[in-house]
């Protein structure tokens, strides 16, 4: 007989749980939440027209999204790329329809894998400097994240090898 209330008591919380949950979590499963994580590029020899961008994105909501674009105001349009082995050959496709991550998913941009492509830089990237850029998304709101140019071997920074540049003061 307990045994029976508490069950009728425990499906009746149940309901009302499930009534008013719905309107409550609307705005949230709408919206995901995109955390990024160390964004960084690479230094870009003079007249280079192409720059890259790397970082990892994990997507902290229950629904998928999908990261559709990027911009930064160092080059006139910024793709997302796929690096492919083919026969062995490196070679690279544009995303069209985005990159998805799956809900409590964490996808990373890295060498020889996702990747951005920063295409018709309006000048070299620099070691040390910070790359503004807006990432867009379908289901989450678009984000603001700075890359760090990194030294090209990716190590911290240290004085550039001088190229005939030693002897006197003057260039
Ligand atoms: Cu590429």
């Amino acid at each position: 007989m307990t045994r029976c209330n508490s069950l009728a008591v425990g499906l009746l919380l149940a309901c009302s749980v499930m009534t008013t949950l719905p309107a409550v979590t609307a705005d949230h499963h709408s919206h995901g939440t995109v955390v990024i994580e160390n964004p960084w590029s690479r230094p870009t020899p003079p007249g280079s027209p192409m720059g890259v961008g790397y970082m990892t994105l994990t997507n902290t909501g229950d629904s998928e999204i999908t990261f559709t674009a990027a911009e930064t105001p160092r080059a006139a349009n910024v793709s997302i790329h796929q690096s492919i082995m083919n026969d062995g050959v490196m070679s690279m496709q544009p995303l069209k329809n985005g990159l998805t991550i799956p809900g409590g998913e964490t996808v990373e941009l890295k060498p020889h894998g996702y990747h951005l492509m920063l295409e018709q830089l309006e000048g070299p990237l620099k070691a040390g400097e910070a790359v503004p850029m807006t990432l867009s998304f379908d289901g989450a709101d678009s984000l603001k994240v700075e890359l760090t140019v990194r030294s090209l071997d990716g190590k911290p920074l240290k004085p550039q090898e001088k190229n005939g540049m030693h002897g006197h003061g003057h260039h």
